[in-house]
């Protein structure tokens, strides 16, 4: 066993033993050509196997491993000594590594020739191949990061927009760790009491009061709410929204989507009914991803390639997250105007409505299509002219965070299962007061403050079993 493991956190290592008993190899970074490859090696022989490997940059002379220094060589064969290809070899030793291992890293020309060649002759002096996600995996088995911070990892290489990856950077630095911590501290410091309660009834242990529990597990399960909220946030800043753009034909559509996107994406003519295909693309929002569906102008016709673009428009607008309907309002409002909103609005996000041409003399406004809307906002805009686009996608981007009140601004990246047990968590404190204000004997209550102890738990890891961890790092791909 490597000095790391004796050194890791015992919390991480009790009951699930240390895993890094043996060394691991991977190629590091994508297999493809790239100026660098990375072979990393993890474990108690790492700095051996590396040592074999590597000689001076003549080829002849092993050349040994410093650590905290990088040193420029070649990679050898370990049975012929014919040359692999030329690196600049790093040794980290432990604990001060990812892993908190002994790890050496070959940084080799990138490509699939070189970097398969140096692995395999890494393999042949011992290495395992890694599983996916088994260098992080060590990191947190050794302690040095916990579940929650593991799974940012993965968020950070995820991050479709700088709004995610700032997120998830921000849990791999401890964010939601710390603010599940702090209140973890707190449900403890309840149950403490509570549990003295139970354990001293006759003694002149003060009995607690009944009232200061049900407000502080109110307080407690208000916190975690919050925090729950800005995960499904977080959720949408790394997932992104799916928006599709409706309407009756030619009132604008395909303008605003190409307007949306910056680019001319979909074909833009004055024939009623132009778009047949769903046309679609990612664009972000005040740091949302969305992806945008444009769609065949929603009427009755008695065209069948038309009429299959109108089903096909229908079914996307009930798959989407949120909706843009799109009304001209240099026209009447029509019946198909009022269907389109109805159906829209009968969707699982509802939507937005955009009341296009306003560059043209209108015949209606934010008013008059208001009470047709069924609550979802109305914003003017000119996808011709570009105005209006702004206010657009804050709408929208405020819609797909659902900004709700008395809940903090900003999202918290988490996982679905990590969501979950923040919800699981605030119920059980939710039933804690509920029942102590009932009357609840203190023994029972102390069962639902501990249920609640297990999820927060299970973010951090404290308590998951190794089911969810091998779920969690099978989703990590070889060699992180
Ligand atoms: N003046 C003005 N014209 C616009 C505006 N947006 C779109 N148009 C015009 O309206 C016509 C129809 O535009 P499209 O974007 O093709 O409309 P659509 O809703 O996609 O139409 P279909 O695909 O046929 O359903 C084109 O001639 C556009 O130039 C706008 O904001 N102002
Ligand atoms: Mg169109």
């Amino acid at each position: 066993m490597g000095a790391s493991a004796r050194k890791g956190s015992i919390l991480h290592m009790e009951g699930r033993g240390f895993a890094g008993n043996d060394t691991i190899a991977a190629i590091s970074t994508p297999l493809g050509e790239g100026g660098i490859g990375i072979v990393r090696i993890s474990g108690p022989e790492a700095f051996q196997i590396g040592s074999r490997l590597f000689r001076d940059p003549s080829g002849r002379r092993r050349r040994a491993l410093k650590a905290w220094r990088l040193r420029y060589g070649v990679v050898v064969d370990p049975e012929t000594g014919e040359e692999i290809d030329e690196a600049l070899a790093s040794a980290m030793p432990a604990p001060h590594s990812f892993t908190r291992e002994d790890v050496v890293e070959f940084s080799c020309h990138g490509g699939i020739g070189p970097l398969t060649r140096v692995l395999d002759a890494v393999l042949r002096c011992g290495a395992r191949l890694a599983e996916p996600g088994e260098f992080t995996r060590r990191a947190f088995l050794s302690g040095r990061i916990d579940l929650a911070q593991a799974e940012a990892v993965i968020e950070i290489v995820r991050a479709k927009t700088d709004s995610a990856r700032r997120l998830a950077l921000a849990n791999l630095r401890g964010g939601l760790s710390a603010t599940v911590g702090a209140i973890r501290d707190d449900v403890v410091g309840l149950l403490a009491e509570i549990e003295a309660a139970v354990d001293f009834p006759e003694d002149d242990v003060a009995a607690p009061d009944r009232a200061e529990i049900v407000r502080r597990a109110r307080d407690m399960e208000t916190r975690l709410r919050d925090v729950a909220v800005r995960a499904r946030r977080g959720q949408v800043y790394r997932d992104g929204v799916t928006v599709a753009i409706v309407g009756r034909p030619n009132v604008g559509k395909s303008s605003l989507l190409n307007a949306l996107v910056g680019r001319a994406m979909a074909i833009v003519t004055d024939v009623p009914g132009t778009t047949r295909d769903a046309v679609e693309d990612w664009t972000s929002m005040e740091g949302v991803p969305v992806r945008l569906v444009d769609t065949a102008g929603l009427r009755e016709t008695e065209d069948p390639v038309e009429r299959l673009g109108v089903e096909r428009a229908e079914e996307r607008l009930d798959e989407a997250d949120l909706a843009i309907v799109v009304i001209d309002g240099s026209a009447p409002l029509s019946n198909e105007d009022v269907a389109v909103l109805g159906r829209a609005s009968r969707g699982a996000g509802g939507g937005v409505v955009a009341l296009n041409k306003s560059d043209l003399p209108q015949v209606m406004t934010e008013r008059d299509v208001a009470p047709h809307a069924r609550g979802m906002p109305v914003v003017p805009v000119s996808a011709r002219e570009g105005t209006g686009i702004d206010a657009l996608e804050k709408t929208i981007a405020a819609l797909a965070l659902g900004r709700v009140a008395g809940v903090s601004e900003g999202g918290v990246m988490a996982s679905t299962r990590q969501r979950e047990a923040l919800e699981r968590a605030a119920r059980a404190l939710g039933d804690v007061a509920c029942g102590v204000d009932e009357g609840t004997p203190c023994d029972l209550a102390a069962i639902d403050v501990r249920e609640a102890l297990f999820w927060l738990d299970q973010i951090t890891g404290r308590s998951a079993s190794d089911d969810v961890l091998d779920r969690i790092f099978s989703e990590f791909c070889i060699g992180k």
